[in-house]
């Protein structure tokens, strides 16, 4: 494929101020008429002619300046329109024609269910009509949308409605305009028919807006949750960050054909309907957080993307990682919200957890393997192959180390002038990190932040490795950190030389009861606190603490204060004593996740030589059997801290992956936990009632994730009354939560006539609910017991549609990536099945398929046996003819 390079960047030649576009709106063939004011930039060398992007498209007629031109004034390929010899100043007419119905990919115009949706980023609207359609070309537009009143009784737009009326033949006419100039990419239209809930609003200075989510027509009862997530979002960008709502209206519309969670278009977010649609019976715990995170995502991205968008696409994570570390605060302050101050810190630290899950689960292991790049890319062959983890995640880690190291007033100081300097701008992560640096040396003018800015140029997890000499005679202990990044990704290739990063690690210093100790920089400190931000800039750097009369247990990378992997040779007694006292919420649960891990590793290693697994440390019984005891902790915090860690973590520690012993281990491990503590793990389960009515609060979804938590390690302990109390509680349930959690520990842990009579129950009861039946399928792919020949089963089952996104993520993403035991069976059956998906995805929807293709990212790391195998497959999906260019890249760059 040809490579796209970040050093390439060239502005347009042209300016387009204004785009009128008129739509007529049907699904089989919908004609455009694009008008628009381009303006040669004298500023710039000059280009005499004017190229624009497009895509599956039919072209009718250009007219410039009135003119209808002939086919000698342009040159058509596939994918470009090159206008010849445009004048200074134009105004030019493209009319053209595309197919919305059989645009299978979910970019550009389609059709979902009975309606038309957009989806334009990063370059879907050139499958709309010809455009310069890049993100720094930024035009005020002004929609026509015309269509069958019948069929398509709403049409939607950025922006504000100007104009409704009728037309003959049964259909009718609606006119939006943005005031706002925006690239190509946040350009949206709905048509259909849709039920809508609707909510008067006022901005802090007071000016009225209207809120609207839409969804299909019976569902309306299912977007409360979305409108009060849609006002809070609101209200926590007026108070954290000082930025209002700048519409007159804010409309949110759910699709059930979506290739992602959701878009921020310009004052018309199009959502995935699993991140709008909840009620109690149909969502769980984690489904409702889940909503009011991606409704803030996208609202908050109005400032963090909108307003100030991306020059170009190697910038993502200018908008993507600021946006994802200001949905993080949201949540985080959400569940903090009138809590005490030490019931807020364990709130924070559960989210904090939770995120952390997720980067290492997701992103360490993209940032070790063939797709490994920076946040700021250096090249690609296909952006949609770009919305990953990395730009994400470490993206928002990124911001969130600036955070620290500036401090909450400093860092919105930052933000102030980052809006100050390029509202209404195209700009670069360099420009963010810049008008931080001018916060940071208002506070301090001797600090800068220019060698942190290597995390944007420089790809992979660094390496902390830590170690503490005490020595008893001058009472002084020193802590030594250094780093190393070896070359990722196309690192190795570029022969590129890594440089040191600069880390935020915030440690503690705990002394042999577990209580904190004053950590005294030698010579520095009169008033010290008991814990410390230190900042790791050189290779190597040692910081010796005073006063300390016998040696500490050191309590390293505090609340993950940067995306690293921190070594320290402790002793199970230390991560014991940690996980038992440490102060600081996430560095506790997080040395408990290391004792598991451990253990897991070590019955992994012997499951091997063995088939048998051995009996765990008693060290770490006990540190679950304190944790499980303790009931001064909040109960979300305790369910997170009792947690098995998840397969993918433990595997990433393995010089040659074994997953099969890791699967094994790691539920062994499970079930001895739970007959050791089947007395405790019962009377937990039944002092976490949550009666009354269903909330998805922080304080009774925690009980729910306690009681939930001790019912799966029962069940998997094999206790007989446990599975009991699982039927009961799955044939009773009040809610999704307990019902979801019943249900996927009976399918998982179970087999028999009564579980396959909850199977066939479940489908009965909730056949009407797409996104219900989603779960279902989810549970029965990710399953222990499922193999590729059951998948085959479960895809020939009515209800399975390959075409829609969300189902073809509960069936095959679940089996290819959420499921070690049927993916890895022995018999190479799994591999050959993702093959066949990747294939058959790739021709509807290659950014889906291109997804799914990196689930065998990892290959290479695996044991031998397991790798030949994956690479055999990887090789014959490479082989395919006419793969597209997104899966392409991806096996390609697996097998380079
Ligand atoms: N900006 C969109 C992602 C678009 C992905 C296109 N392949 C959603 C988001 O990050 O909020
Ligand atoms: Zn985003």
């Amino acid at each position: 494929g040809t490579t796209i390079r970040r050093e390439d960047y060239r502005p347009f030649a042209f300016r387009i101020p204004t785009v009128q576009l008129e739509f007529e709106l049907e699904a089989d063939l919908t004609w455009v008429r694009a008008q628009m004011i381009v303006q040669r930039r004298m500023d710039l060398p000059r280009v005499s002619d004017l190229e624009l992007d497009g895509e599956d498209l039919a072209l009718i007629s250009i007219h410039i300046n009135g003119d209808l031109i002939g086919a000698e004034r342009y040159t058509l390929t596939p994918n470009t329109l090159k206008i010849l010899d445009v004048p200074d100043h134009a105004e030019i007419i493209i009319v053209s024609t595309c197919q919305p119905a059989k645009n299978t990919s979910l970019s550009g115009l389609y059709v979902s269910g009975k309606s038309l949706f957009t989806q334009c980023e990063a370059q879907g609207f050139r499958k709309i009509t010809w455009f310069a359609d890049r993100p720094d070309v930024m035009s005020v537009y002004h929609v026509t949308l015309r269509a069958d009143r019948k069929q398509y009784p709403l049409l939607l737009s950025n922006g504000n409605l100007v104009l409704k009326k009728d037309l003959d033949d049964q259909r009718h006419e609606v006119q939006w305009h943005d005031p706002f100039a925006k690239p190509s990419y946040l350009f949206a239209l709905v048509a259909g028919e849709f039920g809508c809930r609707e909510h008067q609003t006022m901005t802090a200075s007071g000016r009225k807006v209207l809120l609207q989510v839409y969804s299909d027509p019976g569902s309306e009862h299912q977007t409360q949750w979305a409108m009060e997530s849609l006002e809070r979002s609101l209200r926590w960008d007026e108070q954290r960050f000082g930025l209002e709502l700048d519409l007159d209206r804010f409309m949110i519309v759910a699709a059930r054909d979506f290739n992602m969670g959701a878009m921020e278009n310009k004052g018309l977010n199009i959502f995935n309907a699993a991140y709008v649609l909840a009620d109690p019976n149909t969502a769980t715990d984690s489904n409702y957080q889940a909503i009011e995170a991606v409704i803030g995502h996208e609202y908050f991205h109005n400032w963090t993307g909108n307003r100030v968008t991306c020059r170009d696409w190697f910038e993502l994570s200018l908008k993507e990682g600021l946006t994802v570390f200001r949905d993080q605060e949201f949540t985080a302050d959400m569940m903090a919200q009138g809590l005490s101050a030490t019931a807020a810190q364990s709130a924070r630290a559960i989210k904090r957890i939770d995120d952390v899950i997720t980067l290492r689960a997701a992103q360490f292991p993209e940032d070790s393997g063939p797709m490994a790049h920076p946040i700021r890319p250096q090249s690609y062959q296909e952006i949609g192959n770009f919305y990953t983890a990395t730009v994400y995640e470490k993206g928002a880690e990124v911001i969130r180390m600036m955070h620290t190291l500036l401090g909450e007033q400093a860092f919105r100081a930052g933000m102030d002038e980052y809006f100050r300097r390029h509202d209404g701008q195209a700009v670069t992560c360099d420009d963010f990190v810049d008008a931080m640096n001018w916060a940071l040396q208002k506070k301090n003018p001797t600090r800068d932040l220019t060698q942190f800015k290597r995390w944007y140029s420089q790809a992979g997890t660094p390496r902390v490795n830590a170690s503490l000499a005490f020595d008893a005679a001058t009472q002084c202990c020193t802590l030594t950190l250094s780093q190393e990044c070896a070359p990722v990704g196309v690192e190795k290739q570029s022969g590129m030389k890594k440089l040191p990063f600069h880390i935020p690690i915030t440690v503690g210093l705990l002394d042999e009861k577990g209580q904190p100790l004053p950590l005294a920089l030698k010579g520095q400190d009169d008033q010290p606190d008991t814990e410390k931000l230190l900042e790791l800039t050189k290779e190597t750097q040692s910081w010796t603490f005073e006063g300390i009369s016998k040696r500490p247990t050191p309590s390293l990378l505090r609340n993950f204060s940067a995306p690293v992997n921190l070594i320290y040779p402790y002793t199970n007694e230390e991560l014991a004593l940690l996980s038992a006292h440490d102060s600081n919420a996430f560095a506790r649960w997080e040395a408990g996740q290391e004792l598991a891990t451990r253990q897991i590793l070590a019955m992994a290693a012997i499951w091997r030589e063995t088939g048998q697994t051995p009996a765990p440390d008693p060290v770490m019984i006990d540190a679950w059997g304190s944790m499980l005891k303790d009931t001064d902790i909040d109960a979300g915090y305790q369910a997170r801290a009792l947690s098995m860690p998840l397969e993918k973590t433990v595997l990433e520690r393995m010089s040659a992956m074994d997953p099969v012993a890791v699967a094994q281990a790691r539920v062994s491990l499970k079930r001895v936990i739970g007959q050791h503590f089947c007395k405790e793990l019962i009377a937990t389960y039944h002092q976490q009632s949550t009666p009354g009515k269903y909330s998805p609060a922080p304080g009774p979804a925690g009980k729910r994730a306690l009681k939930n938590l001790a019912l799966s390690f029962l069940v998997t302990a094999h206790q007989k009354e446990a599975i009991e109390l699982a039927f009961q509680q799955f044939n009773h349930a009040t809610n999704m939560t307990d019902r979801m959690a019943a249900f996927t520990t009976l399918a998982h842990e179970t087999q028999g006539a009564r579980t396959s009579d909850a199977i066939t129950q479940f489908y009965e009861n909730w056949q009407h609910d797409p996104l219900v039946i989603d779960k279902w399928f989810a549970v029965q792919a990710s399953s222990p017991l499922a193999t590729a020949k059951s998948m085959t089963g479960l895809m020939a089952h009515p209800a399975f549609n390959l075409r829609n996104p969300n189902r073809a993520r509960s069936v095959i993403f679940q089996f290819c990536s959420a499921n070690m035991l049927g993916l890895h069976a022995a018999d190479g059956t799994g591999y050959a099945f993702w093959a066949d998906q990747v294939l058959a995805l790739d021709t509807l929807n290659p950014e889906i398929a291109a997804r799914l293709a990196r689930a065998f990212d990892h290959w290479s790391r695996f044991i031998p046996g397991v790798k030949d195998r994956m690479q055999q497959e990887l090789q014959r999906v490479a082989a395919h003819p006419n793969l597209s260019r997104n899966t392409m890249e991806i096996v390609s760059k697996a097998l380079a």
